[in-house]
């Protein structure tokens, strides 16, 4: 539907490449077109041939790019808040893990569960989201293990951009955790690997990802997964350095990867290592706080070699109960000391980068029009409020 307006009187925070912290134009004026953004610029300089346009007034507040959560796990069964009263008496994370807890248990209720209860849930956990003002979404597989479950996971995910006006991008996260009983190279090679083909296969995938941990899968074995990777086509990406130093990070700067996430063990020679091959650090704060780490990431590194910095929710049922990317912001400035304008291109441009969108993330000519329309004034207010949603109204696509 071919719609074209014009809104005035916002700051309008660009996130432009290149340009100084926020990319900040105050009043000004923003003319859409279907569905991108044709100019932006200060409303004084607004070309005539869009000055006849239907005018929206937004003096006094900001506009954004829409957010980007480039890295969750919102498709799940069931929830994991004994684990949390466990680890509240004091059991950690990888103990609860080893034990047979943890991700394994939400891989049983994951298989359990139809595929109309996941997408319903699903598409709960989205509306959350787009509330906030994101218009993006990574949603990795990975809760299955199985063939038919790891399938059925990723059908939920593209069955949650049918229903909703959000982007989503899958990730195929096979190589999560090693199923009770199995042994890690023999799941890998009869069940991951087959089953990213097959998914490939029906256009499931968009990028392949895998959790690099002693209590998940070593480099070798994540190796092997992006190699098939490789062969289909298909971008990787990969948990690394979250509870310990494993050399996931290095891995995934030698596959040229999307992203190396979470990376709080991550070391200088890491950060170098991203930097040269352009992978975004993906910081998760909402894990950090969750399971108590003392780690940080080493924030100072990535800017040092000037590594691009994503912010994400990684909301998932264990780890990271987190279904705000406004709150995970605030974290990363308050637990990481990253500052507000690095969390905000963490959630728009950084993490367009880290799912490999090129048409969003930045308010520029010829974008798309996904943008976020806040009741706030400064956008250190978007990182600064706790639990609070400022939220106008989004554009998605041009449409409100
Ligand atoms: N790291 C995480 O933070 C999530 N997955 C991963 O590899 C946690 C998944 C879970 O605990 O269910
Ligand atoms: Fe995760």
């Amino acid at each position: 539907m071919a719609q074209s307006y014009i809104t005035s009187g916002a700051t309008v925070a660009t996130m432009a490449e290149g340009a100084e912290g926020y990319g900040l134009i105050e009043d000004a004026a923003l003319a859409v077109e279907d569905d991108k953004v044709r100019w932006v610029g200060p409303a004084t300089d607004l070309p005539a041939a869009y000055s006849g346009l239907e005018r929206h007034d937004d003096t006094g507040r900001l506009i954004t790019p829409a957010l980007i959560d480039c890295h969750t796990h919102i498709i799940h069964g069931g929830n994991r808040a004994r684990e949390f009263e466990m680890r509240l008496n004091g059991a950690r994370y990888e103990e609860i893990a080893r034990a047979g807890g943890g991700i394994a248990s939400t891989v049983e209720e994951t298989r359990a569960a139809s595929e109309a209860d996941l997408l319903a849930a699903a598409l709960a956990r989205a509306d959350v989201l787009i509330s906030q003002g994101v218009a993006a979404v990574e949603v990795k597989s990975g809760y299955g293990l199985d063939v038919e479950t790891e399938l059925k996971m990723l059908r939920v995910a593209r069955a949650v951009e049918q229903r909703r006006p959000i982007r989503v991008v899958t990730s195929y996260l096979g190589a999560h955790a090693v199923p009770e009983g199995s042994d890690a190279d023999d799941y890998i090679n009869h069940v991951c690997l087959p089953a990213l083909e097959a998914a490939h296969a029906e256009n499931l995938v968009d990028a392949v990802d895998g959790f690099c941990e002693r209590i998940a899968f070593n480099t070798a074995q994540i190796g092997r997964v992006f190699d098939m990777a490789q062969a289909l086509g298909l971008p990787v990406k990969l948990h690394a350095e979250q509870l310990s130093h494993a050399g996931g990070t290095a891995l995934a700067a030698q596959y040229g990867a999307l992203s190396a996430d979470h990376v709080e063990y991550a070391t200088h020679a890491d950060a170098a290592a991203l930097a040269a091959s352009g992978t975004v650090a993906v910081l998760l704060p909402g894990a950090f706080y969750t399971l108590h780490e003392k780690q940080t990431p080493p924030i100072q590194a990535f800017r040092d070699h000037g590594v691009s910095m994503a912010v994400a929710t990684d909301w998932n049922p264990g780890s990271s109960p987190l279904g705000s990317l406004l709150l995970a912001m605030n974290m990363a400035c308050t637990l990481f000391r990253m500052t507000p304008a690095e969390a905000l291109a963490g959630t728009t441009c950084h993490a367009a980068r880290a799912l490999a969108l090129t048409d969003c993330g930045v308010i520029a000519p010829g974008m798309r029009a996904d943008l976020a329309i806040w009741d706030v004034t400064d956008p250190a207010q978007l990182s600064y409020g706790i639990g609070i949603n400022p939220l106008h109204r989004r554009i998605f696509g041009g449409h409100e």
